[in-house]
This record gives structure tokens, sequence and C-alpha cells, in this order.
């Protein structure tokens, strides 16, 4: 296994050939190429979009964005000057060494703590890890939260995974009896409350919707392909795809993108987590392709 530090970000090679790269920018994983144990040709599995700068001035629009401390616009009192997603994605973290490197897996650890641009906009102490960890067809991801103040703070945590797939005939389960909430019809402002009636759910109109208190067990479908992501700690899930009505107000999504993706994002979306102060909390998901 190897892995390579550049200036702008970590690249980890496994001895079988898939790869990774990590962009220092708010630890965005930019690329996952990985074959399947039924087909070990190597293909792209993270959607980026193609008008997506990669240079600081923005976030990633796409990758596996890390949402913290709070999911889609602030709510809550301590966010109140966060910006959509808070700031995670939006900041450099550092290298803080190889964990784990042998012939099944290479892992790696980044972390950050607060600067004076956190500082500027969230006065809670803190500390964050993010183990990131290649085997030969599965990808980890490990967000660990420390409350490092002397007083409990809440916060919300979610991996923004835009999976390459064709739109189009990508289905997702298990999440029938499932309640949603559709952020495409808001009444009096808010996303309408459902309940999932489909045994596999669709992204081919435009998608967005936080299901609640899911199962940790996810196929995501498509004729010849899949992948199968498993999650602990993050009770939520959220399903995404803009489609052209949403997609086009995007500056950074490239013309017919949404075609090419769903995101599919574990988290705490809804509810607030409470940390303790010198306490940790670790969320998982772990992607294996089919
Ligand atoms: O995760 C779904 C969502 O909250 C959508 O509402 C949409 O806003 C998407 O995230 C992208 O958010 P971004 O801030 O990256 O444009």
């Amino acid at each position: 296994m190897t892995f390579e530090r550049t200036e702008s970000k970590l690249i980890l090679r496994h001895t079988k050939g898939p790869t990774v790269e990590i962009l220092w920018y708010g630890a965005t994983i930019l690329s996952w190429k990985s074959g399947s144990k039924s087909n070990p040709a190597l293909s792209e599995r993270i959607f980026v979009s193609s008008k997506s700068p990669l240079d600081g001035s923005e976030p990633v629009r796409g990758g596996i964005p890390l949402v913290f401390p709070c999911f889609a616009y602030p709510t809550h009192p301590d966010h109140q000057k966060l910006g959509i997603h808070g700031f995670a994605r939006n900041e450099y973290w550092k290298w803080d060494g190889n964990i784990t490197d042998n012939d099944y897996e290479i892992s790696v650890k980044l972390a950050l703590d607060p600067v004076p641009s956190i500082w500027a906009v969230y006065d809670k102490s803190f500390h964050l890890d993010y183990v990131v960890t290649l085997s030969e067809y599965t990808l980890k991801t490990d967000l660990h939260v420390t409350n490092t103040s002397a007083a409990p703070f809440e916060f919300q945590a979610l991996f923004h995974t835009y999976h390459v797939c064709p739109t189009k005939d990508v289905r997702i389960k298990p999440l029938k009896g499932l309640t949603y909430y559709d952020k495409t019809e808001l009444i009096d402002g808010k996303p309408t409350k459902r309940i999932e009636d489909r045994d596999t759910v669709d992204v081919t109109s435009w998608t967005d919707s936080v299901y609640e208190s899911t199962s940790g067990t996810y196929e995501i479908r498509w004729p010849g392909g899949g992948v199968d992501v498993t999650t602990s700690n993050m009770d939520d899930l959220v399903i995404w795809n803009p489609q052209a009505i949403a997609g086009r107000k995007i500056a950074a999504m490239e013309e017919g993108g949404w075609d090419n993706f769903v995101c599919v994002e574990p988290g705490l979306a809804l509810a607030f987590e409470t940390l303790q102060p010198g306490k940790s909390w670790v969320g998982k998901q772990e992607i294996t392709v089919r």
C-alpha cells in the first residue's frame, strides 16, 4: 500500500489497484476508484461536477463533503453564524498520521481543530478526526467528534456522499414504512411529512428526502452495478438528486450532472446529538461495491 501527500491532497493506493483521493480542503474525498468481487475492473465511484472549483474557493460540488456541526440551513441557537451544512467542508484539515497499512487495507486520519475562521462563527471547543480506510472493494469513513470544552454542546453530522450511477435507473432500499420529510414540497416553509410506501426508492424526479431513524444498511442498485452502504450512529438518511429543475440553479453543477449521481447521505440530520465535556462521538459509513 502507499499513500502520497501533495500540496492539495492525499492519495491512497491499495496494492490490488483501488485508489482514493482526499482534498485537504474540507477533507473532501474527490475520488474512489474500485472494482468489485464480480467485476474487478476499476471504475470511479464518486461523482464530482466538472464545473466544481477545487481550489478552496467554495465547497466541492460532489465527492463526500463532510457536514458538521449543522445539516442544511442552521436552526440551532449555537449555529446562527454558520452557512448551510456548517464549516467542516470549508476548512483545511491536517494529516494526523497513517494508522493502518497492511496487505488488507490502508487507513489515514485527518484532523480539524478550531482556527480563527471557525472561531469567528462558532464558539465551542472541539476536535474532529476523520479516518478514511480503503480496502479492496470497500471505502470506510469514520468521523470522530470530541468535546474539548467544559460544557456540553449539540451538533449534527453527515456524509454527503455523491454516488456515481445512472440516475434514471438507480433504486435504493429498504426504506418502506419509514417517516421522511420531503423538502421538495414545503408547507408553511416546512418539508412535508410522509411515510414511504415504495419497496424501492427512485430519484427519477427532483428528490430531497430526509428519512428518520433508518436501519443502517442500504442497497443502492442499478442495472449492472451497485453498492451496499452500512452505517453506524448515523440515525437518518438523506436522499437527494436535484434533476434539471433544481440542478440548473447550482452554478458549479455541470449540465446533465444530475443524470449521473445520487446522493445517499447517512447522518444526524433531524435531531441534535448532545456531547458532554471530554466525551467523543463517532459516526461511520462503509460502502462496498457489489
Ligand atoms: O442533502 C440535501 C441538501 O440539503 C439539499 O437540500 C441541497 O441543498 C443539497 O443538500 C446540496 O447542498 P449544498 O449546500 O451542497 O448546495
